[in-house]
């Protein structure tokens, strides 16, 4: 991609920004709660500031630049902060794109010429569709920052969230000269641009003024303690408030803290929001989703990037849910990401108590010994017994099970120890409960897997992490050989077999051509290696 320059050079940078504008660019209609947290604390820290919230996930596409230029003309700001959420598609299910999963699968492994062909195809849609996201977010904020000059001739661009975390290094080609790029959280940087302060020592960088400096990613966040969000205010200064509140269907996202100590080879949450967790005060997350229950909505994301991050925060989340069940809010339910080795009985059945309605497992695999190369940190026997008392606790509600194959060293053995695990997980809750979720791994820069891959020579160093080209994208989408082939036929049979019911489809599959292992193996699990054949 080439770097592009807007013809008005870039100001300095501690301009004090009054007027600020956050601009969610593009996305699923997830609710903004970076957004929102971050023009909540700027009202906080800085009253001062006139604030406006304009979120293009609730736009029509055809409608997206006509209506960035209303909302700038109307509000007429001097900061524009652009919120970009998400960039790699890879998912098991259909996307923005299709099944990119699906098509990828099948460029790369059908031996039938007409699949063949079908995936070329469809991964050639999937690529225009992924090159004209990328363009497109990269002409809005060129677009925008154009407008805003014509009110503010110094009015600049910011730009930050969870794709610009993952993928800031690459991301300065496609931006104007003079955009400050954020990593991570943006309170800490958004509270110095209003004060005029400098932003050198934020997780931050300017394009085309000064580099990311190395280990950018791995520098602690600020060390911010969260209050309850003011949704009062947020209503105030956001036009379109409604379009979540509306229909009640949605889940609301609300932080409870913030952090992962964990290590997992190809997991980039724990850098970007750092290894040491800061718990949000429980009485502030209440006083937040009351707020939120009262404007009528019931379903409610703890969007932390493990709800338990470890055993030591089990009387966190117990305090928690212990007022969540006090607060008189017991009509609601809420989903998070659970590390299902940090439970108790009492735990689970506050779980339960409370309205936990969905629960993913994130164990990547079934096979002990592979859990522990991937640097995860579960034990599978404690999973189980946890699921056993989930279960003794009234959970009735639909468990997915994130398996992502082929990820470090996974023999033929180590497949079957994970159907044998996965059985398991369903004569517990019932097979119609547990649902498999195939994923390959999206590999992320900055990350253990990475490292191994550069190590390894499945990829060389200097590589583009947001390259979509078929050879890159081939290698990206990690799924080595020597069992790479293996799984591609795997899975391109368990389509054939039942597109709608993909990830049973796998586990059948895989059963019936590799029988399943003693579970005590899986649980144990001493690495014996069998050769493809
Ligand atoms: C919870 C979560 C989900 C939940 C969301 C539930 C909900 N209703 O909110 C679910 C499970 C649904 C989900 C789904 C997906 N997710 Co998700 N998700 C997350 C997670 C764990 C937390 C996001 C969050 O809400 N954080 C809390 C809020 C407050 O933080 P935030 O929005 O990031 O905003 C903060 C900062 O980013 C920053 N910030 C944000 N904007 C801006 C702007 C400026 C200018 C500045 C300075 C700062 C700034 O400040 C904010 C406040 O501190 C992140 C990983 C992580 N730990 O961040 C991944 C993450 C956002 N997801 C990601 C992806 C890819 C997806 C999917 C597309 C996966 C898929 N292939 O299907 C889907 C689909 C989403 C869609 N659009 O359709 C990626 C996005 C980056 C990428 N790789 O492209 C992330 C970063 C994970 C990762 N490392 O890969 N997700
Ligand atoms: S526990 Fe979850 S959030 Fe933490 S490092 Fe592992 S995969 Fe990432």
């Amino acid at each position: 991609m080439q770097a592009l320059e807007t013809s008005t050079a870039s100001p300095a940078v501690n301009s004090v920004s009054d007027r600020i504008l956050y601009i969610r660019l593009p996305c699923n209609p997830i609710f903004p709660i970076g957004v929102v947290y971050l023009s909540d604390h700027v009202h906080k820290v800085a009253p001062q500031v006139q604030q406006n919230i304009f979120d293009l996930g609730t736009v029509p596409p055809l409608d997206f630049y006509a209506a960035l230029d209303r909302a700038i003309d109307k509000f007429q700001p001097n900061l524009l902060v652009f919120s970009w959420r998400d960039i790699q598609i890879y998912a098991p299910v259909g996307g923005r794109g299709g099944n990119p999963l699906q098509n990828a699968f099948e460029f790369y492994y059908a031996k039938n010429p007409f699949k063949k062909l079908r995936g070329a195809v469809n991964g050639l849609r999937l690529f225009t569709s992924y090159y004209t996201e990328l363009w497109r977010n990269s002409r809005l904020i060129r677009r925008g920052l154009h407008r805003a000059r014509r009110y503010h001739p110094e009015a600049r661009a910011v730009i930050g969230g969870g794709a610009v975390s993952v993928f800031y290094e690459q991301l300065a080609s496609i931006l104007p000269k003079g955009t400050i790029v954020s990593v991570g959280e943006g309170e800490s940087l958004l509270e110095r641009l209003v004060q005029g302060r400098e932003i050198d020592s934020d997780r931050c960088y300017v394009v085309g003024e000064t580099k990311p400096r190395a280990r950018l990613i791995h520098e602690q966040p600020a060390p911010i303690e969260k209050s309850a969000c003011n949704y009062d205010y947020i209503e105030s200064i956001w036009e379109d408030f409604n379009y979540y509140f509306r229909d009640r269907d949605f889940y609301i996202g609300v932080q409870t803290k913030r952090g992962c100590p964990h290590n997992c080879c190809y997991c980039i949450y724990t850098v970007i929001e750092g290894k040491q967790v800061r718990i949000n005060p429980t009485d502030e997350v209440i006083k937040e989703m009351r707020q939120i229950y009262d404007r009528g909505i019931r379903n409610f994301w703890f969007t932390d990037a493990q709800f338990i991050p470890a055993k030591k925060f089990i009387d966190d989340a117990i305090e928690l849910l212990e007022k969540v069940k006090a607060s008189g809010m017991n009509d609601i339910h809420w989903a998070a990401y659970i590390r299902a080795d940090n439970l108790t009985p009492y735990l689970c059945q506050l779980m339960v108590d409370t309205g936990m309605s969905y629960f993913e497992i994130g164990i990547t695999s079934g096979s002990q010994e592979l859990v522990r190369k991937m640097r995860m940190g579960y034990n599978l026997k404690s999973v189980l017994q946890n699921c056993r008392d989930l279960k003794a606790a009234g959970f009735n509600d639909l468990v997915s099970v994130n398996y992502s194959f082929n990820v470090i060293d996974e023999t033929l053995e180590t497949v079957r120890q994970t159907i044998a695990y996965h059985r398991e997980l369903e004569a517990i809750f019932g097979a119609d409960k547990v649902e498999p979720a195939i994923f390959f791994i999206g590999l992320q820069p900055h990350t253990h897997l990475e490292e191994y891959a550069l190590k390894n020579n499945f990829l060389k160093e200097g590589y583009n992490p947001m390259s979509m080209m078929p050879w890159t994208a081939k290698k990206l989408l990690w799924n080595p050989e020597p069992m790479g082939a293996f799984f591609g036929e795997v899975c391109l049979e368990a389509w054939q077999r039942n597109e709608d019911d993909f990830g049973r489809a796998v586990m059948a599959v895989l059963e019936e051509r590799l029988g399943r292992a003693p579970l005590e193996e899986a649980l144990t699990a001493p690495m014996k290696e069998l050769v493809l054949n």
